[in-house]
């Protein structure tokens, strides 16, 4: 009893004798958890009231966001302040001086109250303007009061319509209800978000969002990363566009290449899965797992089950309890205006977990919910860790969770297990299996310029290198270069299509996709290791393999403690990112592109081509009118 008093004495004389002292590693950590606990007070406030302003929004919700936003940066500056008061820089104990790393790191926070309240006044600005937007006048419609959301209408309209008229309305309606409306905003977000970084010792906010991947030289990398895969993209490109040139026999496609961007099933032809029914290879083999869920009476809730089911048989974690009840997993019917953007919420007390999306039954829905429930699993894995490293090892590994385990679930031999392929269907049968690779690649390869080019005309946003007055102009450079996709009406400086996708106005950096996309097939294929599979990559379904479950929770449970290569290590022993295992993955779907395409020119012109008539005449009578009545 004694020796216990007398070591409980010494303990608190000595922290009490160097507290003062910066170098004091008993100290600091109690100052850590003194964080953790307050940080797991004003993290909760700030996420519920955000969480109802995005399930409904009103100017009086958005007031009470923008207040709780204002409450966490003071507490952001605050911790930070006194993270000035240990010399952590120089801490040899290495999971505490990251915590401070991580502390240490405000963003926006640092900015004084007044600019701080106007960076988060010209986000939500920008938020409401593309979550409330419609499209009005549809061809063909006789009321003018007639107008659609994105959510369903103008999506199911981009993925299904087969009329260039249509489409090309969907498409241009978008972008003049979104994106036009944002170009004073975006660039006072652009001003203000550059200028905390230079306060936070970052040359511009690209360089502060590209620091969280922690990797030198981290756009080459990607670059070396992008030019691996370009080679198949083209294949797919070049075939996408001979059966389009075939689906719409006389309308113009322009002579450099590109294929006109409203015929590839999506809003921002990032995904072309729409387009299977055209692009598969034994059409008489569908794969129409849609029709079957609509069959069976699939709900929402039973695709949430489904997903469920498939974390637990790995041995992940279930949902908890308040998930069902708390969670948005249907657009409201009540005529409220929401973000309906799928999203993942931590809200950062160990028990608040959600989901908010506006599902519909489709397989492409059961893919994004498996994706969100990827997020709140890895929520649930690393709870327990402080609250600065409650993170994905980088923002791509939080992307790749859902993904991966949708790789198996997407197989033909796991869809016939769940019933969700005809009876007479064979799941081995080599030409169905083409089909579904083609499926794969549709969305997965399709998606890999995209994904690849958004933050590159953002980073050259925030160097300063494409102006407010060359956003629209840079932006299609870099479609037309990369994507090989060109816009189908006339575009102006006025306009800002790189607004017309959630991302930009939401401020939410989009390379994690691109990484997530290379990593997700790393992780698939020593996953498939670890459950024993034997056999092309393809045809791997880890289903209720607890040993492949178990490396992935593993990796999870680190958040963000560990620099991503150890987390990368701990499932696939590699330490770099790497694209064979894609390749590797569609190896048989090349071979079959190949011979496909081997009378086509691969490839497109660097700059857009033009599909409209003479532009520059009519885009000099617009800049003369403008000037006479200015
Ligand atoms: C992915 C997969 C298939 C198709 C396309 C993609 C790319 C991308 C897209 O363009 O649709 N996917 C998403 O945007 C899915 C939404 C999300 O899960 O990535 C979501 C995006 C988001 C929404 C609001 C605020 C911030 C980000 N991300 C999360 O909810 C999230 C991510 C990391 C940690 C916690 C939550
Ligand atoms: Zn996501």
């Amino acid at each position: 009893m004694l020796w216990k008093a007398c070591a409980l004495l010494f303990f608190v004389a000595s922290i009490g004798s160097s507290f003062g002292d910066r170098n004091n590693i008993t100290a600091a950590k109690i100052w850590l958890e003194e964080y953790n606990t307050e940080a797991e007070k004003v993290r909760p406030e700030a996420q519920e009231a955000s969480w109802t302003w995005n399930t409904n929004i009103t100017d009086y919700n958005n007031r009470l966001k923008l207040e709780a936003e204002k409450k966490k940066s003071e507490f952001d500056k605050r911790s930070y302040n006194q993270t000035l008061n240990w010399d952590w820089k120089n801490f040899t104990e290495i999971n505490a001086k990251r915590q401070f790393y991580k502390i240490a790191d405000i963003g926006e926070s640092v900015l004084p109250t007044d600019k701080f309240q106007q960076i988060t006044k010209a986000k939500s600005n920008m938020q409401s303007v593309y979550s409330k937007a419609r499209v009005c006048n549809k061809p063909g419609d006789q009321d003018p009061s007639k107008c659609y959301p994105l959510n369903p209408t103008l999506e199911n309209i981009m993925a299904k319509s087969t009329d260039w008229k249509e489409l090309a309305w969907a498409w241009e309606g978008w972008r003049n209800e979104t994106g036009r409306k944002m170009p004073d905003d975006y660039e006072k977000f652009v001003e203000l978000a550059n200028e905390a970084a230079g306060m936070n010792g970052y040359t511009d906010n690209g360089d502060y969002w590209r620091s969280w991947y922690e990797t030198e030289n981290f756009e080459k990398q990607m670059e070396e990363l992008f030019i691996g895969l370009k080679d198949l993209y083209k294949l797919l490109h070049a075939y996408a566009r001979k059966k389009l040139k075939e689906r719409f026999v006389g309308h113009p496609f322009p002579d450099s290449g590109q294929i006109p961007a409203h015929l590839l099933g999506n809003m921002w032809a990032q995904s072309w899965g729409n387009l299977f029914t055209l692009l598969a290879p034994y059409p008489g083999k569908p794969l129409d797992v849609t029709e079957m869920m609509r069959e069976q009476n699939y709900t929402t809730r039973k695709m949430f089950d489904l997903s469920e089911k498939f974390f637990t048989d790995l041995g992940l974690d279930p949902m908890p309890p308040k998930f069902y009840n708390d969670s948005m997993l249907d657009k409201p019917e009540d005529g409220r205006d929401v973000v309906c953007h799928a999203s993942a919420w931590d809200f950062y007390n160990r028990k608040d977990f959600r989901i908010k999306q506006c599902t519909q039954v489709t397989m492409d829905w059961l893919i994004t919910t498996h994706h969100e429930m990827g997020h709140v699993q890895y929520f649930l894995q690393y709870k327990d860790q402080p609250v600065v490293f409650r993170r994905g090892a980088n923002p791509g590994f939080h992307e790749a969770i859902g993904d991966v385990l949708a790789l198996s679930v997407s197989t033909p031999k796991h869809l016939k297990k769940i019933n969700l392929l005809r009876p007479n269907q064979n799941p081995d049968d080599e030409e169905l299996q083409l089909n579904f690779l083609m499926n794969q690649a549709l969305k997965k390869i399709a998606f890999i310029p995209f994904g690849y080019l958004i933050d590159q005309w953002r980073w050259k946003v925030f160097k300063g290198e494409t102006k407010k007055d060359e956003y629209n102009e840079d932006w299609w450079n870099l479609r037309c270069k990369h994507q090989g996709v060109s816009p189908p009406v006339q575009r102006f400086n006025t306009d800002f299509d790189a607004g017309s996708k959630f991302h930009v106005p939401n401020n939410t950096p989009y390379i994690r996709y691109f990484v997530s996309y290379v990593i997700q097939f790393q992780f698939h294929k020593a996953l498939c290791k670890e459950a024993g599979h034997n056999g092309p990559l393809h045809k791997c379904d880890i289903d209720q393999s607890t040993e492949a479950g178990n490396k992935l929770a593993a990796m999870m449970k680190l958040g963000s403690s560990k620099e991503w290569p150890d987390a990368m290590e701990a499932i696939t022993g590699q330490r770099k990112m790497n694209v064979s295992d894609l390749i590797e993955y569609f190896a048989p779907l090349e071979d079959w592109l190949k011979k496909e395409v081997k009378n086509e020119t691969l490839g497109w012109d660097d700059q857009c081509g033009r599909i409209w008539g003479n532009g520059m005449r009519t885009k000099s009578i617009f800049i003369a009118i403008y000037i006479i009545f200015h």
